[in-house]
């Protein structure tokens, strides 16, 4: 491939290095746009002060970041890499080739499409492909740990589709049993399985025959669990699965986007009976649902897809595990209701309601105070408003990747647990939390994040760490 001509730093004659636009654009936002750079700088700052536990987050690596800050943004296209509707694509074609090759490679997939914008749009293409209106989706219920496009009514997954939800056992695990009997009693078009709240594996094999058995779609989205999947610490489902997507800036410590995959099925014939199935998701994608693709994100895509590879990434995926495993033991042993009893992936799900009699709500303000971040979560069987639940959910991605182990969950959940114990709850929404409690949990957190500060993210961070 030809490129224009290259300056010995790495530019081209016209427009200087990537590195030195970089630079030149932080210059102009400090110069012109003050009270922006301090907000962005603010952020930055409090990201480095904070244990981010929010199990549907984590952290990109610089490389990753600056991708989405390259002139790869002011390139305007459509289509796909050899068949695009506009020139000048020659650069961004092999970018998004490099995606997918990446994509392909981390998952052992034969089919990936990297331009979905999210998670939820690369669910929302699949639903639109293969159903139509009225038709019948089954999916995991959102109380019960589902997403909000696996049908519930307050997405347009479930308002578009007849959507019918699976639920739990009364031990908190997927109801398999239950997932057969809907899917043969109601002949759903599509079933959806993964989950956003469920902190044990599931049973790719079991929801592809239930699948076969009613002729039904499969689709898995593994938003949550992408990384694990892709380390071999969870099975994984591109081969049980029709279709299986996920978001990247979750487990895969990307941007924010998200991708679908294809395995062994990615021939099959499709609703119609002759196009393949992988034909549908490339115009279900585009044209159909998307536009232009966001050229950007898919350079950043392609950064974290390569560090997924990596046996530091299978480390950290081990870590992520292991340190989720150590935080539901000693909040069990401290007296918290954890759900389902354990976990196996990076989530820990706590009715806090039955555990302290404080809502979820007043559980993460009172956390947030202390500079620990965590999210409510409604639980199954839930009395409270999404806004204020009986859960909470905690992760360890980022956690993890910081490089903590089995001593520092530890002192993690003795942190949470001495803000927890001692928040007085005054109705669902306040509380009180001892002004000394506070400040002591905060510096304790200050001293943990200064000893494990974010890869490559502040001077002097070890950078072994990260994937
Ligand atoms: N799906 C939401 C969550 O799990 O928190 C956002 O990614």
């Amino acid at each position: 491939m030809t490129t224009p001509s290259q300056t010995p730093t790495g530019g081209d004659a016209a427009t200087g290095s990537l590195a030195g636009l970089a630079r030149r654009g932080f210059e102009l936002l400090q110069e012109q746009d003050p009270q922006l750079y301090e907000l962005l700088e603010s952020e930055n700052r409090r990201q480095g002060e904070v244990l981010a536990m929010v199990a549907a987050s984590s952290v990109a690596d610089p490389s990753v970041l600056v991708c989405e800050g390259t002139a790869t943004v002011n390139v305007t296209t459509e289509g796909y890499p050899g068949a695009r509707f506009h020139a000048g694509c020659e650069v961004v074609d092999a970018i998004e080739r490099l995606a997918v090759d990446r994509a392909k490679a981390a998952f052992e997939a034969s089919y990936a499409n990297v331009q979905p914008h999210s998670g939820s749009s690369a669910n929302a293409v699949l639903l639109f492909s293969l159903l139509q209106p009225g038709d019948t989706l089954l999916g995991l219920d959102l109380d019960c740990g589902g997403h909000l496009t696996h049908g519930s009514p307050a997405s347009v997954s479930g308002r578009y589709f007849d959507a019918v939800a699976y639920g739990l056992t009364p031990e908190g695990l997927i109801d398999y049993d239950q997932v057969e009997e809907l899917a043969l009693r109601h002949r759903p078009g599509l079933i959806i399985c993964g989950a956003s709240a469920y902190p044990r594996r599931i049973d790719f094999a079991r929801f592809r025959d239930i699948a076969d058995r009613s002729g039904a779609w499969l689709l898995a989205d593994i938003s949550h669990i992408a990384g694990l999947v892709a380390a071999g610490v969870h099975p994984s489902p591109i081969d049980h699965a029709h279709f299986t997507t996920t978001s990247t800036y979750k487990q895969l410590y990307g941007p924010r986007g998200g991708l679908i995959l294809m395995g062994r099925d990615h021939d099959t014939p499709g609703p119609d009976g002759k196009t393949p199935l992988s034909r549908l998701v490339q115009r279900g994608v585009f044209p159909y649902f998307q536009g232009t693709p966001n050229l950007a994100a898919i350079a950043a895509k392609a950064r974290a897809l390569d560090k997924v590879g990596s046996e530091a990434f299978r480390r950290l995926a081990r870590r992520i595990v292991t340190d989720a495993a150590t935080l539901a033991d000693v909040l069990g042993d401290k007296g918290y209701r954890v759900l389902t009893g354990g976990t196996d992936n990076h989530i820990v799900l706590m009715d806090i309601l039955a555990s302290r009699g404080i809502t979820g709500l007043v559980a993460e303000k009172a956390l947030e105070s202390c500079n620990i971040i965590i999210n409510k979560n409604r639980i199954a069987g839930d009395r409270k408003s999404a806004l204020v639940t009986s859960g909470i959910r905690l992760g360890t991605n980022s956690l993890a990747l910081r490089g903590m182990g089995e001593v520092e969950m530890r002192r993690c959940a003795g942190l949470m647990d001495r803000v927890l114990s001692a928040v007085q709850a005054r109705g669902e929404r306040d509380y009180r939390l001892d002004e000394g409690i506070r400040e002591s949990v905060a510096a304790d957190v200050r001293a943990l994040c200064v000893q494990y500060p974010l890869p490559d993210y502040s001077p002097g961070a070890d950078l072994d760490r990260g994937p």
